[in-house]
């Protein structure tokens, strides 16, 4: 297996770092910011966006996707449980849940703080993505008052997928009063592979 990643070290694409170094999979990393909207980041993403991922030559995108692909190439490692198990369905619940109802509102607010052009951003948008993203955050909360992890109590690449966006929601002030999920990113940091920004 030869891997290339397409990666800028504040993107999605530290979630296919750490899943790189959890497998220890050696891998050629493709870096910076000029990739974005390059042609280089095209011909593996068709919106030129980061991360992207070619495996053998085989262009793969979206983070979510990226890492459970990995994860699925190495099961001795254990990141991830067969397909067909409960706790598969559990990993599929917990990134189509971050990705759909917490993350989705994150990006909302980001794109419209500074990645539109100034005159399309939309600023009254910001208090109801906060809203919507606190009540998906009480639902993480309220998961880790009584696990240490997200599938299966131990630590697995549904972790690496779901705490990108938990610690972006931190880093923008939304997690404040949840402290399951700051035991929990504690933990997380504590891991020697972890990418998670410790920066507010
Ligand atoms: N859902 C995608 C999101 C990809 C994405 O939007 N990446 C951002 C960086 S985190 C990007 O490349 N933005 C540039 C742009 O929107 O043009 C994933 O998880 O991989």
């Amino acid at each position: 297996m030869t891997i290339e990643l397409y990666e800028f070290a504040p993107t999605r694409s530290q979630r296919a770092r750490w899943t790189l170094l959890e497998l220890d999979m050696p891998f050629e990393s493709i870096a910076g910011p000029d990739l974005f909207g390059s042609d280089t980041l095209r011909a593996v993403h068709p919106q030129a966006k980061l991360p992207a991922l070619k495996d053998d030559g085989r262009p793969l995108f979206e983070s979510a996707a990226i890492c459970t692909w990995l994860a699925d190439c190495h099961p001795s490692d254990d990141l991830i449980a067969s397909s067909g198990t409960w706790e598969r369905a559990l990993h599929d619940q917990w990134v189509a849940f971050t990705l759909a109802e917490l993350e989705a509102h994150l990006w909302s607010s980001a794109r419209n703080k500074f990645i539109y052009p100034e005159d399309d951003r939309i600023s009254a948008i910001f208090e109801q993505n906060d809203t919507e993203a606190r009540k998906s955050l009480t639902v993480f909360d309220d998961h880790l008052s009584e696990n240490a992890y997200l599938v299966g109590d131990r630590f697995s690449v549904t972790d690496i997928i779901a705490s990108f966006a938990t610690n972006w929601a931190r880093r923008q002030g939304l997690t404040d009063g949840f402290d399951n999920i700051k035991n929990y990113h504690d933990r997380l940091w504590a891991r020697p592979h972890c990418t998670l920004n410790k920066e507010v």
